[in-house]
This record gives C-alpha cells, structure tokens and sequence, in this order.
C-alpha cells in the first residue's frame, strides 16, 4: 500500500519564499524615490554609490579600449550593470568575502582590488593579479558557476568556524542552468550556509535569451525548489540592490541561511568584446532599455537633493578619469612574469609532485632559451 505519510517532519517552506511578482524598486528611471531609501545610507553613501557606478563605467570603457588596442585578449564589459555590479558589494561587511564570476570589475572596485587586476586576467599576464586574503575577494572564475561552489564552501567553512562572516557571490542567468549552481543552491540551504547569491539577470548567456534557460516565472522563484527565500530587484536601481543585499546578509549572519537575489538588469554592450550582438537582438530592444541607465537615476536623485552639481559631477567624473588613466599605465605592454612563477601560488607548501613539474618546466624553458641563443 503506498504510505500516505508526510515525506517531511515539518511541512516544507513554500510560499514565505516566494518573490515578489514585481522587482522591488526603490528609485524609479526618472530618480523620484518609489519606496524609502535605506535608513543606513547617509548622504555621504549616496555619493559613493554614485562615484562607485561612474569610476566602472569609465575603467570598463577604457578596458574596452585596450582589447581593441590589442592590450588585451578578450574583455567581458559592465555596460548597464554597474547597479547590479556596486549595491550588492557595497552591502559587504570589511570582513565578509565576495566571489566574483568573470564580469565583476565594479563589485571588485568596491572591495579595493585595482582594475589592473582584472585586466591582467584578461591580457592573460597573470591568472589573477590580487591577494584573495587582503581584500576578501576570490579569484575572477570564468568556467561557469565554479564560483558558487567555492563561495558555498567558503560560507560552510565559516560557519563550522563561527566566524561573523558573510559570503556574497554573483552569477549569471545563464549560470543557473549549470549543475555547479544547483549544488551550490542545495549545499548552501541544506548546511544554512551564509551566502547571498546574486543572479544577475543581463537578460542573455552570449546569445542565448533568458526564455531559452527557464520556464520558471521568474530565476528567483527557483529559490523554492531549494527551500531557500527569492527576492526579485530591479537590478538597474542601486538602492535596492543594496536593500535587498543588506538584508540578505544580515540572514545570513543570523544563522538563517542563503537568500537567492535575482537583479533585473540588461547587458547594454556584447557578452564580450568577441561578441556582435546585432546577430541576436535588435537596436529598440537595448534602446528601451537605455531608458532604465542606471547611473542617470542616481543622479538625478542627488542633484534634487542638492548632493550633485556640475562642479561635484566633474570633479567625480576626473577621479574616473584618472582611474582609467592608471589602468591604461598598469596594463600597456606590461611583461608577463615567468612561467614557473605559476607555482608560487598554487598552494601553501608545494607538494613533491608539483617541485618535480617546477624543475622540468625550468629544464624545458633552459633548453628552449639555449636552441633559440644557437639558432
Ligand atoms: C563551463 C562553461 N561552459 C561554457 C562556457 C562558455 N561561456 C562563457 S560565458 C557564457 C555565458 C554565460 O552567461 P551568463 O551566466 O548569463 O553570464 P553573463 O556572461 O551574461 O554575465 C558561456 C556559455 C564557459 N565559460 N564555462
């Protein structure tokens, strides 16, 4: 006889971790407030967000820049989501940890990490260019999703620890549809691990629109399945972003586990600098959404307050200037270090295995370095 019992000692969540049907918004396209602006962030605050979101957008552009300069081999832009990109990661604690996907240069710009250090990856000089431990930022991760796996991890650790740490992770949408991220999602709720991941909805996987990755009303509502709370956020307003991030971590330092945020935004450049997207998307799709920019809303929201004038925005935008400037010295025609220096930072203590690949590696470059003298 098929048992009628209850699978579950208590009934599972279900719809306390629904979304809400519409994203939450807090600054509309045309910078009046639709909901409180987050009794934490002083005027002061605002003004960063706003520097934050302006120094991307010109370090992204002038990386844009070097790609097609040939400094760089390929380059993956922030266009758009410099909302998405700075709220969350300006919700971190000093002592929290962030970890990126490959398309975080503004969320690691909050953290202190130069924008060199992101370049290098893509120039292909280093495969990461800043100390994880010093800033409290993984390394940037360009196979799909790994990241969430060893950010779930990092928070499980820290857990196990009792450490006050909070973790932040960004992903794709298209990343939801990896196996990484669905074990990430179910490790993460069943261990009540302190994570917030950050799906950042640009609407494409490359070329692949958002309806070719889920049936799903929305990617937040897939937090059910996993017994972990949805929240839905327009991705292009920075303060909820940062609303939603805030709270989420707050959860988690409490001990009660991960939050699934699904940022709304659109990716206003291609998936890389490799990429046409006039193959896939036509120009009044991007034009509707120009509308949304969401450093236009900030700012009109500063200036009515009286935070931002012409003088204050120039001043912001030469600081951006410079940034950029700094990122175009780091980078031109910067030498890439010894091979072998790869396993200076491989582990700890390196194991007798990977001493015996470091001598043979040396041994190879001798004996390429000696054919090429007598060539
Ligand atoms: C495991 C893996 N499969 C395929 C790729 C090739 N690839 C690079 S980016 C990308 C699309 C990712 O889309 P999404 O997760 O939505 O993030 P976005 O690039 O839009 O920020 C793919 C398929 C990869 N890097 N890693």
């Amino acid at each position: 006889m098929v048992s009628r019992q209850p699978r579950y000692d208590s009934p599972p969540h279900g719809l306390d971790l629904l979304p809400t049907a519409d994203p939450l918004q807090l600054l509309a396209p045309d910078g009046t407030l639709s909901g409180p602006v987050p009794a934490d962030l002083k005027d002061d605050d605002l003004l960063a967000l706003y520097r934050s979101m302006v120094t991307t957008r010109r370090v992204d552009r002038e990386a844009v820049n070097l790609q097609r300069q040939g400094q760089l081999g390929a380059y993956p832009p922030n266009l758009g989501q410099e909302a998405a990109q700075v709220g969350p990661a300006y919700a971190l604690a000093e002592q929290d940890w962030l970890f990126p996907a490959y398309r975080e240069l503004g969320a690691m710009l909050v953290r202190g990490v130069p924008a060199s250090a992101v370049a290098h990856l893509f120039r292909g000089t280093w495969h990461s260019a800043h100390d994880p431990a010093e800033h409290r930022v993984g390394l940037l991760c360009l196979p799909i999703a790994t990241q969430t796996l060893h950010a779930t991890g990092y928070a499980m650790g820290a857990a196990l620890d009792n450490a006050p740490t909070a973790v932040l992770t960004y992903l794709g949408d298209g990343a939801t549809s990896e196996g990484d991220a669905h074990e990430a999602f179910n490790f993460a709720s069943v261990f009540d691990a302190p994570i917030v991941f950050v799906i950042q909805n640009n609407q494409f996987a490359i070329s692949v629109p958002l309806r070719r990755q889920t049936r799903a009303h929305s990617l937040a509502h897939r937090g059910v399945g996993y017994g972990i709370p949805g929240v839905l956020v327009d991705g292009n307003d920075v303060l909820a972003c940062y609303a939603a991030t805030s709270r989420a971590l707050a959860r988690a330092r409490a001990g009660d586990g991960p939050t699934i945020i699904e940022a709304v935004t659109y990716r206003m450049d291609g998936h890389s600098t490799a990429d046409d997207p006039t193959r896939y998307r036509t120009a009044g799709s991007v034009e509707a959404w120009r509308g949304r920019d969401p450093i236009e809303r900030l700012s009109r929201l500063l200036r009515a307050r009286g935070l931002l004038d012409d003088a204050v925005a120039a001043q912001i935008d030469d600081a951006a200037a410079g940034a950029a400037q700094a990122l175009r010295d780091d980078i031109w025609d910067a030498a890439a270090p010894a091979p072998e220096e790869m396993f200076d930072h491989v582990s700890g203590t390196l194991t007798p295995a990977q001493r015996r690949q470091r001598e043979q590696l040396r041994a190879e470059l001798a004996a390429g370095s000696d054919a090429a003298a007598g060539a």
